[in-house]
């Protein structure tokens, strides 16, 4: 049994709880879509967490990700990576993007984004984990999307190891992966009206 699924506390001889340690901190981020502010001011640091019990304690208190407002996002990073294009980290890098039908929000949404989060912290990619940036849920009117950030789009060996073990978590094949560059993102977003993706590998 992992770290992460371990719902008994453990106790000293004192009886004091121990929690159980994660590998790496993690910082939660909200996004609310304030018309009129720039993006970046709509973007806030919720809270951080690095045991198991902390992170339990903050998913139970927050709302479900299926019952945020349209063009709200909740976004999980290792701490210190800054859940946007420009950080540093996430130059070069690059997410897999899953886009899931809205009508079967109520259905997937919340197990999927539940078990992307428990992928992040319960590091389940093996050496790949390390190219992990963090990972996104957003609400929109058209489709709903969750996506893994990778630190570098490059490294196809752990991009590829990284899009696998999130498609089997999932379990929603037989729908498909992207895997997107954030230069092109940010390429097709700038260039209005054009709403065609590049992807750079897709499972
Ligand atoms: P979005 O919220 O990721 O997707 O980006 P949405 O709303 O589904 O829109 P679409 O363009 O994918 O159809 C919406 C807009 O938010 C982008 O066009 C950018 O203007 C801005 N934005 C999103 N991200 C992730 C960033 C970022 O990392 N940095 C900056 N500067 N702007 C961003």
């Amino acid at each position: 049994m992992s770290n992460v699924e371990l719902n008994e506390k453990s106790a000293t001889a004192a009886g004091e709880e121990v929690k159980h340690p994660l590998q790496n901190t993690w910082s939660l981020w909200f996004f609310k879509n304030e018309k009129g502010n720039q993006w970046k001011d709509n973007l806030r640091l919720v809270t951080s967490f690095s045991t198991v019990e902390d992170f339990w304690a903050i998913y139970n208190h927050i709302q479900l990700s299926s019952k945020l407002p349209t063009g709200c996002d909740y976004m999980l990073f290792k701490q210190g990576i800054e859940p946007m294009w420009e950080d540093v980290q996430n130059r070069e890098g690059g997410r897999w993007l899953l886009t899931t039908d809205k009508k079967k929000r109520a259905q997937d949404l919340d197990r999927v984004w539940l078990e992307t989060l428990l992928c992040l912290i319960g590091e389940s990619f093996d050496d790949a984990s390390e190219d992990i940036c963090g990972a996104c849920v957003q609400i929109r009117q058209k489709a709903d999307k969750v996506a893994i950030w990778t630190t570098n789009a490059h490294n196809k060996d752990r991009v590829m190891a990284i899009g696998r073990k999130f498609q089997a978590r999932i379990k929603l094949a037989p729908e498909s992966l992207f895997y997107q560059k954030h230069t092109d993102t940010a390429n097709s977003a700038s260039k209005q009206g054009s709403n065609k993706s590049k992807y750079e590998y897709i499972i």
